[in-house]
């Protein structure tokens, strides 16, 4: 595995489970982790389970004893490692978004389908994919439950930036993170809605909005938190926010939806607020992630009278994943998608089967960010996603 922070860990956490819940033909060893400082690497490879730590990711892609690469880093480095360790023949899971510009996820997707022919699986990490109430969403929309899809609604609301003084972290930086909320946690639900409803995006209108434009440079980051202070002294020196804080865009999806979608880290008081709503001709689907065990269900082919939202606890032995878990009615939470991944991405080696999301998925979803940025960056004008094969 390559970064150890909070991507790296929830990947950790499911590395070390994964054998213990889910009867798999493969057993994971996780042989070692890399990051750019030895004594902080050399801390998390203890504290998450790794056997060995090393600052060279490249020396990692070439060892014998290592088949698959996890990929856990900024996304400025996610094609170099990928396309190295495809074409060292080492499996990758790569984390969302798949890259920082089309011509990189271009290059992965690219990589990853000349791999695949040499038996070589590759996959990003659209985790929610994988929360039993939204595979279980999909499996209910594939099977004709609502009808016909109208309108798709989809909302990933976080607060974690609201204080102007909150640092610079890495995630605010365009040479790092690619864009801001549009590429972190918009390409989730993106990902997510034409997952569920089996439906592209085509086009979209789009308005992106930097709130905060300068902050306080971070002296120490890990993860979502961070630090401005320094040996008991305050940092002084600031740089600017170079990415979205906010993104908000309608779609056309060619299955002939129409979708509103909102993007922010500026919604006060929305901590992971993650909601999709799907409205079609017989009934209505939707998730909601502070509540991920459940799955709310309106069936407008009840009698009248009798209709109404039904809320499914999604939580029982029949359920997506859920049967290797907790006796019914036991809930799970944020990690147990990371799990279900790692089961998922496992199984397909040992099968030979073809993961997904595959980097062509997620290349996709990438074309979908950029049609958002050129929208907005041209006053919210129609803007097709430019077609995957270009
Ligand atoms: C930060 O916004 C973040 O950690 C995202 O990077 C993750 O993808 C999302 O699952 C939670 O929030």
């Amino acid at each position: 595995m390559v970064g150890y922070a909070f991507m790296g860990a929830a990947h950790s956490q499911a590395w070390r489970t994964v054998n213990r819940v889910f009867d798999l033909p493969l057993h994971v060893r996780m042989t070692a982790v890399c990051g750019r400082d030895e004594a902080n690497v050399a801390a998390a490879a203890a504290r998450l389970g790794w056997q060995e730590h090393t600052t060279d990711w490249r020396s990692l892609v070439t060892r014998d004893d290592i088949d698959l690469i996890d990929v856990c880093t900024p996304g400025d480095s996610h094609a170099e490692i990928a396309i190295a360790a495809l074409a060292a023949g080492k499996h990758v899971l790569c984390e969302k978004p798949l890259a920082n510009t089309i011509a990189e996820a271009r290059e992965m997707a690219a990589a990853a389908a000349r791999a695949e022919a040499n038996g070589v699986r590759s996959m990003c990490g659209f985790n929610y994919r994988r929360v039993p109430a939204v595979t279980l969403m999909r499996r209910m929309v594939a099977d004709g439950r609502i009808g016909e899809i109208r309108h798709i609604r989809a909302v990933y609301l976080q607060d974690w930036i609201t204080d102007p003084q909150f640092p610079l972290v890495w995630r605010l930086q365009k040479d790092k993170a690619g864009s801001g909320a549009l590429g972190d946690i918009g390409a989730h639900i993106i990902d997510l809605t034409q997952f569920v409803s089996g439906q592209r995006i085509t086009g979209v209108t789009a308005l992106t909005e930097t709130f905060v434009k300068e902050r306080p440079l971070p002296q120490a980051s890990s993860g979502l938190s961070a630090s401005t202070e320094e040996n008991g002294g305050s940092g002084t020196a600031t740089g600017p926010v170079t990415v979205d804080d906010a993104a908000l865009f309608l779609a056309r999806l060619d299955g002939g939806a129409i979708a509103t979608y909102e993007a922010t880290r500026f919604a006060t008081g929305r901590k992971n607020g993650l909601r999709v709503e799907i409205n079609g001709s017989r009934g209505s689907v939707a998730f909601d992630f502070e509540r991920m065990n459940e799955l709310e269900f309106y069936d407008a082919t009840e009698p009248s009278g009798e209709q109404g939202f039904t809320r499914i606890l999604v939580t029982e032995p029949d359920h997506p994943y859920l049967s290797a878990w907790w006796p019914p009615g036991h809930g799970i939470g944020y990690e147990h998608a990371f799990t279900h991944q790692a089961r998922d991405l496992v199984e397909a080696i040992a099968t030979g089967g073809s993961p997904t999301p595959s980097f062509a998925d997620a290349l996709q979803v990438q074309l979908v960010l950029d049609a958002v940025i050129r929208s907005a960056d041209h006053g919210s004008g129609w803007t097709d996603v430019e077609p995957i094969l270009a």
